[in-house]
This record gives structure tokens, sequence and C-alpha cells, in this order.
């Protein structure tokens, strides 16, 4: 009877929510916060609170606040409005799935407020404005940074608008610098920022970044944020594959009340961070965060022995049809042929950390690819394609030619990014990329012919300035090019076979 009560509530006002006042009356087995949200202050402003960031850094913050209330998250969508209505409800609280098997699944208490920037922009200028904010993390994917190759992109049309109306601005970038701006008049220190991304040396661009804009702005503003702010760089990592309706339902069932947005990640995560936080800093090390002097050696063992293989399994994969990573995995010829890419060619590029012993990292990865646990959609990693590419596999393509040594497997990993945005402009499918409709003309064009297709390809300068200049590159980017033929199973599956 008290269940019929409880329906009939339900059917009046919407099901019931997870929320701190049904917190309580979660299932025993569910990890919730082990501290008083409400003793919790707003210490972290982060932007962009996608899946990855509530994920993973909102967690490891989640592991922190019993002993440092202070540095709750204040989370800011800089678009849309779909976490803040999804979370506010929930008093910022979601569900985070832990893919093993059985998955364990944790409530994450340590965003206590979540802004959608071109709603309130007031609120976010306030927050950032407030000294009690001492470190902004950031989660905006590659293309959020609008980078030139020393700076800011002063033509992207985001950045034109900020550096032209600094009071309103609408990019992250001219978030940081209208919110520094605040405190130096204010004559209240700079909050740290701290890059998230998928970039190598992300803080060092993020700072190039930033003090691009602000040079443009005011140089003053800029020669203080120079000397008084810390862009440590930091190396995330963990597989996340995108909430769905599938998750929703399981975890409803699991809880016994509804998550509006829950989260799924891999029971494995790490982040290193650049110990350089000039205005002080939770104690993440107690959390598990491995904090450092030098990340770089870490950063580019990531980017280059995860990140690549993913895209080229992303790439490849898609032409042959397949669906998830995991599916990917089972492909005999794809499988070997990314191995033999980590093994033999990335590898050699890489000066590898001490702590990081290759053979054991690379069983890890491919361990982790396999994991049955998790369907991560390859479509998901191949989006964004113009801004993975260069970070992921150019940079480790350079090194090798510099080392005078073969660049064919990573070059058909490149090819096959080609022919999949080939495959999708013909097929009047979608490319979602900030460089969608160059690359979705370009595809249209294609003749399939590799001497016609790859010199305009080449022009893009942002994806491949200055290595297309260099003949080598080119002439093994054709073959690649050539290699996998219509872009079709088979002959996807004898181009890895024989690369
Ligand atoms: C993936 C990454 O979507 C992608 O491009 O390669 O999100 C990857 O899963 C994470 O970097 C793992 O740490």
């Amino acid at each position: 009877r008290a269940a019929d009560t409880q329906q009939q509530a339900q059917a009046a006002t919407g099901p019931v929510r997870l929320s701190d006042a049904t917190l309580a009356s979660l299932p025993a087995e569910v990890q919730r916060p082990a501290y008083d949200r409400d003793a919790t202050t707003v210490g972290i402003v982060h932007f962009g609170p996608g899946a990855f960031h509530r994920a993973h850094q909102a967690a490891y913050v989640d592991d922190l606040l019993a002993g440092e209330p202070d540095w709750a998250i204040c989370a800011v969508s800089l678009h849309s409005a779909g976490v803040r209505d999804a979370l506010q409800p929930q008093d910022g609280l979601y569900t985070l799935a832990l893919l093993d098997e059985p998955p364990r699944l944790r409530v994450v208490g340590a965003i206590r407020e979540v802004l959608c920037a071109p709603q309130q922009r007031e609120a976010v200028m306030a927050r950032l404005a407030d000294p009690a904010v001492r470190l902004v993390t950031l989660t905006i994917t590659e293309k959020g940074y609008c980078l030139s190759a020393d700076g800011v992109d002063a033509a992207h049309p985001d950045i034109a608008h900020d550096l032209a109306a600094p009071d309103a601005p609408v990019s992250a970038i001219g978030w940081l610098v209208a919110g520094l701006r605040a405190r130096h008049a204010a004559g209240v220190a700079p909050y740290t920022m701290l890059s998230c991304d998928n970039l190598a040396d992300n803080g060092l661009r993020l700072r190039r970044a930033v003090l691009d804009f602000a040079r443009r702005l005011d140089p003053t503003l800029a020669g203080w944020i120079g000397a008084e702010a810390s862009f440590p760089r930091s190396m995330v990592d963990s597989i996340t594959p995108a909430s769905d309706d599938a998750l929703r339902a399981r975890m409803a069932d699991a809880l016994g009340v509804e998550d509006a947005w829950p989260v799924q990640r891999e029971p494995y995560a790490q982040w290193v961070v650049e110990d350089d936080f000039r205005a002080g800093r939770p104690a993440f090390e107690r959390a598990g965060v491995v904090m450092s002097g030098d990340i770089a050696d870490f950063d580019r063992a990531k980017l280059r022995l995860l990140n690549a293989p993913h895209s080229a399994l992303a790439y490849l994969g898609s032409l042959m049809g397949l669906e998830t990573v995991a599916d990917a995995m089972r492909d005999a010829a794809l499988a070997g042929f990314v191995e033999r890419l980590m093994r033999d060619d990335i590898v050699p590029t890489l000066a590898l950390p001490d702590a990081l012993d290759a053979d054991a990292y690379i069983a890890a990865i491919l361990e982790r690819f396999r994991n049955p646990a998790i369907a991560h959609r390859l479509a998901q990693i191949a989006w964004d394609g113009s801004q993975k590419v260069p970070v992921r596999l150019l940079g480790t393509i350079a090194d090798a030619l510099a080392a005078g040594r073969g660049i064919d497997r990573l070059c058909l990993v490149v090819a096959g990014w080609l022919r999949f945005v080939v495959r999708q402009a013909r097929a009047g499918e979608a490319i979602v990329d900030p460089m969608a409709d160059a690359l979705t003309a370009l595809g249209r064009d294609a003749t399939g012919d590799a001497d016609r297709d790859i010199a305009p390809f080449l022009k893009l300068d942002a994806v491949f300035a200055p290595l297309s200049s260099d003949p080598r590159f080119v002439a093994a980017l054709t073959r690649a090019y050539a290699a996998l033929g219509g872009g079709d199973r088979a002959a996807v599956a004898s181009a890895l076979t024989a690369a």
C-alpha cells in the first residue's frame, strides 16, 4: 500500500530524483559522500562539466572533501544548459558507474553548484572573482582552447567576439581572462588554471593562449598574469564512454531513484599533475593523484600510446564496419596492427619516465581496450579528428622522420582518418568536427584516387603544417591511402595485415 501511494505520488510529480533528501534511501552498496556536504564551500571553478570531468576529476575531489571541505566545485557549462538542468534538481549529485563486473556505483557530491555561462553571466563572474576560488580547472576538449601555433587564434569567431566584448565572453579563454581582470582590479591574487584535456603540454599551451589574449586587451594585465599565475600541466586518463539511456535505466533500477545524468567509466583512472600551484591546492596526492615536477614524459606516453591507438581503432575499425573498441580489439588483423604500431613505431619516439615500463604499460592499455564490460563507441573517438590527429599522431611522425625511421604504419592511421572523412561525406553522414565544412567539401570531391585526393587535404594547414611540405610524409600518406583501397572491410583488413 505504501508502494501504491508512492507510485501515485510519482505519477503526479514525476519520478523521485536523486538528491540530498533521497541520498539516505539508496541501497547500502552504493558509495556516497563520506562528508557533510553542507559544510563544504566552493574553491574550484570547473569549465566543461561533461562526462569526463564528472567521472574523473570530480571523483578525486570527492575523495578529498572530508579532509578539505573548502575545495568543492562550481561547474560551469560554456554553451548548453543540459548539465545544469539535469543536476540542479539533484543538488549537484550524480552517479558514477565504475564498469567492473558487476559495476560499482558511487554517488559523487563534489559539485555544489552548476551554472550555464550564457544564462548566468553574473553568477559565473562572481565565482571567478571570489578570493575563495583559487583553482580553475578545464575539460573543454582540444577545440575549446582556440589555439594558434603559439598563442590564441584571434581569427576564431569566439575569440574575436571576446576581444571585442571582453566583459561578455563566450570562450573559455575569454572567461578566464575576464575573471583575472576582475581579480587584478580588486587586488585579489590570480587563480591557478589547470587544463585537464588531452593536449601535449596542455598547461603551457593554455598559458600561452591566456597571455596572448590578455596582451591584446591590456599588456599590464598580461604582465601580472605572467608573473603571478601558474598553469600546471596535467595528464588525465580514464576511459569514459558517453552516457546513454541504457545507463540511465540501469542506474534507476539500481538506485531506486532517478538520476537524469549518470556517468560511467572504467575502474582505472590516472591523474598526473605538475606541482605548480601558486594559489594553493588541495592535497591531491591523498586521493591518489601523482604530483610531479615534470610530467612531459607521462603526457606524451599517454597521448601517443593510448590516444593514438584509440584513434587508429576508431578510424580503421569504423571503415571495417565495427561498432566499439572491444569489437575492434576482437578483430585479429586490427588488434595485431595496433600492437605493432605501439611497440615498433611509437615506443621508439618516447622517453619513458622511470615509473613506466613500456611492455607493462602497453599490455595494460590493450587489456583496457579489450574490457568486455565497456561499450565504448568508435564513433565517439572518431569525432574531432582535425583536433586529435595532430596531437596524437603527427608529432610521432615528425619524430620518426627526424630519427630516420619508417612511418608507413603511422600514415596508415592518418589515411584511415581521411578515408573515414570521405566515406562520411559521400554517404551524406555528419562529420562532427570544428572543421566539418571544409572536411565535408573535400570528402565529397574525393575521387578515390590517392594522387588526386591527398593534395587538397594536405592544404589544411591547421592540421598538416609543417609536415605537408616533407616529401617523405606526402609519399607515405599517399601510399597508405592507396593501400586502403575502397576503404571497405576487405581492403582495410588486407592493408592492416600487410603493414
Ligand atoms: C578517447 C579519449 O574519445 C577519445 O578520443 O581517445 O577520450 C580516451 O578515452 C581518454 O583520453 C582515456 O583517458
